[in-house]
């Protein structure tokens, strides 16, 4: 077949324009030392974090068009049937298997293949996939295996960073996110305090594109922001909101734990006495499941497509309603 672009000038400068800053990138890298010292680093998320802000900046603002997101979206959606799991019912049929297994388990087969696993990491003796393999064999639980090792290597911890200015540098020149700077700087005047955010991230959802966005967002707007790490229960999480003493926490959630979570977060807070922090919700959130995130007392929800600047005006107006009233 005859290639039409075949010796095109078009065609062969962008390739060459890909695979200059392609090299450009590669460079920069091998100037840390490789890839491994970048990751260690922290840069490499960084820089996924600002191109993440720049795509959200261009989808935001139209220049980039996702059909039926940002353009063309269809005034009546059909209903997405989605499955429903109950996730207690899941929880507890695994507990219950789990608590069979360590039941019917040789107890001390397992304590000395976790005591073998241990050793070799502390000695760098042996071969360690193998010995869990063995541990395996005789039922220990990859949670134990973990802890076994945790012994010797310690648990790593995630470094939470942020991107800053590279989402609102795109806002520049626009009147509206003027305009609403200019509402959140007053509600600061007002308040003595900046209005105060807490993006959390709960259950096993590892999905924070959508949160790092909306934390660099708000953030360029003028909240005080602060992140939650990966992987909380919804007690830390309050927990945090409390002691940093937020005005909002928003639950950034797209791995269908929200009915589970959002209500144990709200109920953790309460317990606590935090009656006036707001809760709001975004992410990969089922229609149907709206009414149910409300009446357990979410002020607001936020799903895919949503514009940064639209949903910090609705934050900030539920945060200025929950300041008006009476205190519980
Ligand atoms: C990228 C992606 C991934 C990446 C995540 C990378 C990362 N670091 O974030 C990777 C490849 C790792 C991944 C893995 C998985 N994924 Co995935 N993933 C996606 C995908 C394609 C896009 C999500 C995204 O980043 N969107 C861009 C961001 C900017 O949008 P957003 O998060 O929706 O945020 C916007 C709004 O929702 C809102 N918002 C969100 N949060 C908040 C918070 C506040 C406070 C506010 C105001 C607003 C707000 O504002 C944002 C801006 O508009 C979605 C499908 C989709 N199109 O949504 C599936 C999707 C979320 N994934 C899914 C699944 C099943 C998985 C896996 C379980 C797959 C597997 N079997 O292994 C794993 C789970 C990993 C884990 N531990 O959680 C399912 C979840 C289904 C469900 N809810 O029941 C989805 C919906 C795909 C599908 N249709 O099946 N995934």
């Amino acid at each position: 077949m005859i290639d039409p672009w075949a010796g095109s000038y078009l065609m062969e400068r962008l390739t060459q324009d890909l695979a200059d800053q392609a090299w450009a990138i590669i460079e920069e890298v091998e100037a840390m030392g490789g890839m491994t010292k970048a990751v260690e680093s922290g840069w490499a998320k960084l820089r996924i974090e600002q191109c993440a802000a720049e795509k959200q900046a261009r989808i935001d603002r139209g220049d980039d068009v996702i059909v039926g997101v940002n353009k063309y979206r269809l005034a009546h959606e059909d209903p997405l049937v989605t499955r429903e799991i109950d996730n207690t019912a899941v929880r507890e049929a695994q507990l219950k298997r789990l608590a069979a297994v360590r039941a019917a388990r040789d107890a001390g087969a397992v304590t000395a293949a976790l005591a073998a696993l241990t050793a070799a990491a502390q000695s760098g003796a042996g071969n360690l996939l193998a010995l869990a393999v063995q541990a395996m064999r005789v039922r220990a639980t990859v949670g134990e295996i973990s802890d076994a090792l945790e012994k010797v290597y310690g648990r790593y911890r995630a470094r939470t960073e942020s991107v800053s200015g590279v989402y609102g540098a795109a806002f520049a020149d626009d009147a509206p996110w003027a305009s609403l700077k200019g509402e959140i700087d007053a509600f600061a005047a007002d308040e003595g305090r900046r209005p105060r955010l807490m993006v959390a991230k709960l259950g096993q959802d590892g999905h924070d594109r959508g949160a790092k966005i909306i934390a660099t967002g708000f953030a360029d707007l003028g909240f005080d922001v602060d992140i939650g790490p990966l992987f909380q229960t919804p007690e830390e999480a309050a927990r945090q909101a409390i002691e940093n003493d937020v005005h909002v926490i928003g639950i950034s959630t797209l791995a269908a734990g929200h009915k589970t979570l959002v209500p144990q977060l709200i109920a953790a807070l309460r317990a606590q006495g935090a009656h006036d922090v707001v809760v709001v919700v975004g992410g990969v959130i089922p229609a149907q499941d709206y009414d149910f995130l409300k009446a357990s007392g979410v002020a607001a929800v936020f799903g895919p497509g949503t514009v940064i600047a639209d949903a910090a005006r609705e934050v900030l107006a539920a945060v200025r309603t929950a300041r008006a009233r009476p205190a519980v």
